[in-house]
Formats: structure tokens, C-alpha cells, sequence
């Protein structure tokens, strides 16, 4: 019996974490790849793992010798590694600027808008803080979404892209932990995205691995 090619994309992993939208995107390209969950806490934290990823956090990706972090960075990495999933516009087209548009509008104001919204830190947040802030003031971050989504089966085009993903995930997420008002709009664009079969499946296969957890929800 022949061995079998060893998977040359080692996914790092937790499935109750933002790691989830990278297996959607895994599963959208037909990825062959190698999950290594990893605890919370000091498996994170291990000298082999920091090797990988400095901050101690998933998602990660391997790719022979090509290390990813960031969940909007691998996101777009493995677009341009499954080509023929066609999940980027073409390079200097339009769809290609509102995809890069999007895909760093969630990796910069949206993420870091949501996690002060839902930490208590824009309790107090003051018009010079708001002025500094990259993302502002938090309602502006949701009306620049609501704007974005509107009327859209996809954001940037006629075709799904792994900034919808990255989008859908992030509203979908957000909603459900009540950071993001369940605005029409948002329905409407997030939940038939979250119905496409690789997130379906990446979805079960995540809660399956679930079970083996016990750390607590990131
Ligand atoms: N900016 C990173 C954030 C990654 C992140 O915060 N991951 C959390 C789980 S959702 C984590 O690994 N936390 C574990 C820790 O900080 O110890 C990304 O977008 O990928």
C-alpha cells in the first residue's frame, strides 16, 4: 500500500474560536489539510507554538515553509492559493478594490471596534479618543456596514469572495453575541452566506472537534 502525500497546509486551531472562519475558507478552496487544535492557555503558549505564531493565538497556517497569521491575511493567502476557486477579483479590477477595502475593514476597525464594544470600553470614550481611534466611533463602524451590505447578495461583485466570507462571519458572530444589532440588512447578507455547504460543513466539523474541548469560550 502506497503512503499517502502528507497534507502541505497544517491548519492551527481551536474550534471555539475565530479559527472557524478560516475552516470555512479551508473547505470553500477544497483544501487537503491537517488540523492541530490547540487548548487555550499554555498550549498556546508553548515554546513550540510561539515558534509559529509570537502572540500565541489561532488561527495559523502552514504552508511548507510559509507561516500565516491573522485571520483576513490567511483568508486572502488561500485565495491566491486556489485560484481556480475564483474567492478574489482579478488583480486591478473594481471588485479587487472593494475586496481589499472589506477584507482590511474587518481585520482593522470592525475587529477592533466589536472586541471595545463588548469589553465596556467605549463606555467613556471621549471625541479626542474617537478622533484617534482607527475605527472612531462604533456606530459609525455598524452604519459603514449596513452601507456596505445593502441590498447585496455579495460585496464586492457578482461573486462569492473571501471578503464575504470574512464579512458574513464577523455579523453572523457578532449578532449572535448581541455586538451587532440584528439589522435587516445584516440578515439578509450574512445568513444565506452562513447556508453555503462549506460553512454547513466546516460548522459540524468544528462542533464535532468541540466536544474534545474544555477550555473556556474565547
Ligand atoms: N488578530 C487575530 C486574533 C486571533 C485571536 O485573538 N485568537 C483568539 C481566539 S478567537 C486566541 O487565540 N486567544 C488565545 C489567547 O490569546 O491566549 C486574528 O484575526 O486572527
Amino acid at each position: 500500500m502506497s503512503t499517502p502525500h502528507p497534507p502541505k497546509l497544517r491548519f492551527f486551531s481551536n474550534p471555539r474560536s475565530r479559527a472557524r472562519m478560516v475552516r470555512w475558507m479551508l473547505e470553500e478552496c477544497g483544501a487537503d489539510y491537517e488540523t492541530v487544535n490547540l487548548e487555550f492557555g499554555p498550549e498556546m503558549k508553548s515554546p513550540e507554538y510561539l515558534a509559529i505564531n509570537p502572540m500565541g493565538k489561532v488561527p495559523a497556517l502552514q504552508h511548507d515553509d510559509a507561516v500565516i497569521t491573522e485571520t483576513g491575511a490567511i483568508l486572502a493567502y488561500l485565495a491566491e492559493l486556489f485560484p481556480d476557486k475564483q474567492l478574489a477579483p482579478a488583480m486591478g479590477s473594481p471588485e479587487r478594490a472593494s475586496y481589499l477595502r472589506w477584507l482590511f475593514f474587518v481585520a482593522g476597525p470592525v475587529e477592533a471596534s466589536t472586541t471595545a464594544q463588548k469589553s465596556g470600553w467605549l463606555k467613556s470614550q471621549t471625541p479626542q479618543q474617537a478622533l484617534s481611534a482607527g475605527f472612531g466611533h462604533f456606530d459609525d463602524v455598524v452604519r459603514t456596514l449596513q452601507h456596505a451590505v445593502r441590498g447585496k447578495r455579495y460585496v464586492c461583485g457578482e461573486h462569492f469572495t473571501a471578503a464575504d466570507l470574512y464579512l458574513a462571519s464577523y455579523i453572523g458572530w457578532s449578532m449572535m453575541d448581541g455586538t451587532l444589532p440584528k439589522l435587516p440588512e445584516f440578515e439578509a447578507y450574512a445568513m444565506p452566506l452562513l447556508q453555503r455547504a462549506a460553512a454547513v460543513r466546516a460548522d459540524e466539523i468544528d462542533s464535532d472537534m468541540q466536544a474534545a474541548f474544555t477550555a473556556p469560550v474565547a
